[in-house]
């Protein structure tokens, strides 16, 4: 079958903590193929169609602003089941209940209640990723 696709952001906390590597390692290690690989600052008009689904969401604007704060490293990520896979190799979305052996697991920090610093994005499904790929890289990518 196809291989599958989704959009991996290390996040600006990911990033500003040399972290960048890391994940990448973690997702090559796996198998999956970085097809896309892009640093850069996200504007407001991205951020608002990547997290449309959280908008009125009282933790929104401190998502969007965090997102803001610094640049992020965009990768498309290709592979076999990569999306569910690529979420499970983040683990939850909370760092301080994510389990060992993930990225947010081993790598997050106790940050109190800035879930936001989470360090990496990993699309949430097929029809996600697509949009997701669209919004980052354009129609074509
Ligand atoms: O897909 P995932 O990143 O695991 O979580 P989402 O529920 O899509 O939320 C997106 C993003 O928003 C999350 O990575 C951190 C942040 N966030 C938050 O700051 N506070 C929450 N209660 C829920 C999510
Ligand atoms: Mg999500």
């Amino acid at each position: 079958p196809t291989p599958d696709r989704t959009l991996v952001i290390v996040k600006p906390d990911g990033v500003a903590r040399g972290l960048t590597g890391e994940v990448l390692r973690r997702v090559e290690a796996k198998g999956y193929r970085v097809v896309r690989l892009e640093m850069r600052r996200a504007t407001p008009d991205e951020l608002a169609r990547h997290y449309a689904e959280h908008e009125g969401k009282p933790f929104y604007q401190p998502l969007v602003d965090f997102m803001l704060s610094g640049p992020v490293v965009l990768a498309v990520v290709e592979g076999h089941g990569v999306v569910p896979g690529f979420r499970s190799l983040a683990g939850a979305t909370d760092p301080t209940a994510a389990a060992p052996g993930t990225i947010r697991g081993d790598l997050g920090r106790d940050w109190g209640l800035k879930v936001q610093q989470n360090i990496v994005h990993g699309s949430d499904s097929a029809e996600s990723a697509a949009r997701e790929t669209a919004i980052w890289f354009g129609a074509d990518a």
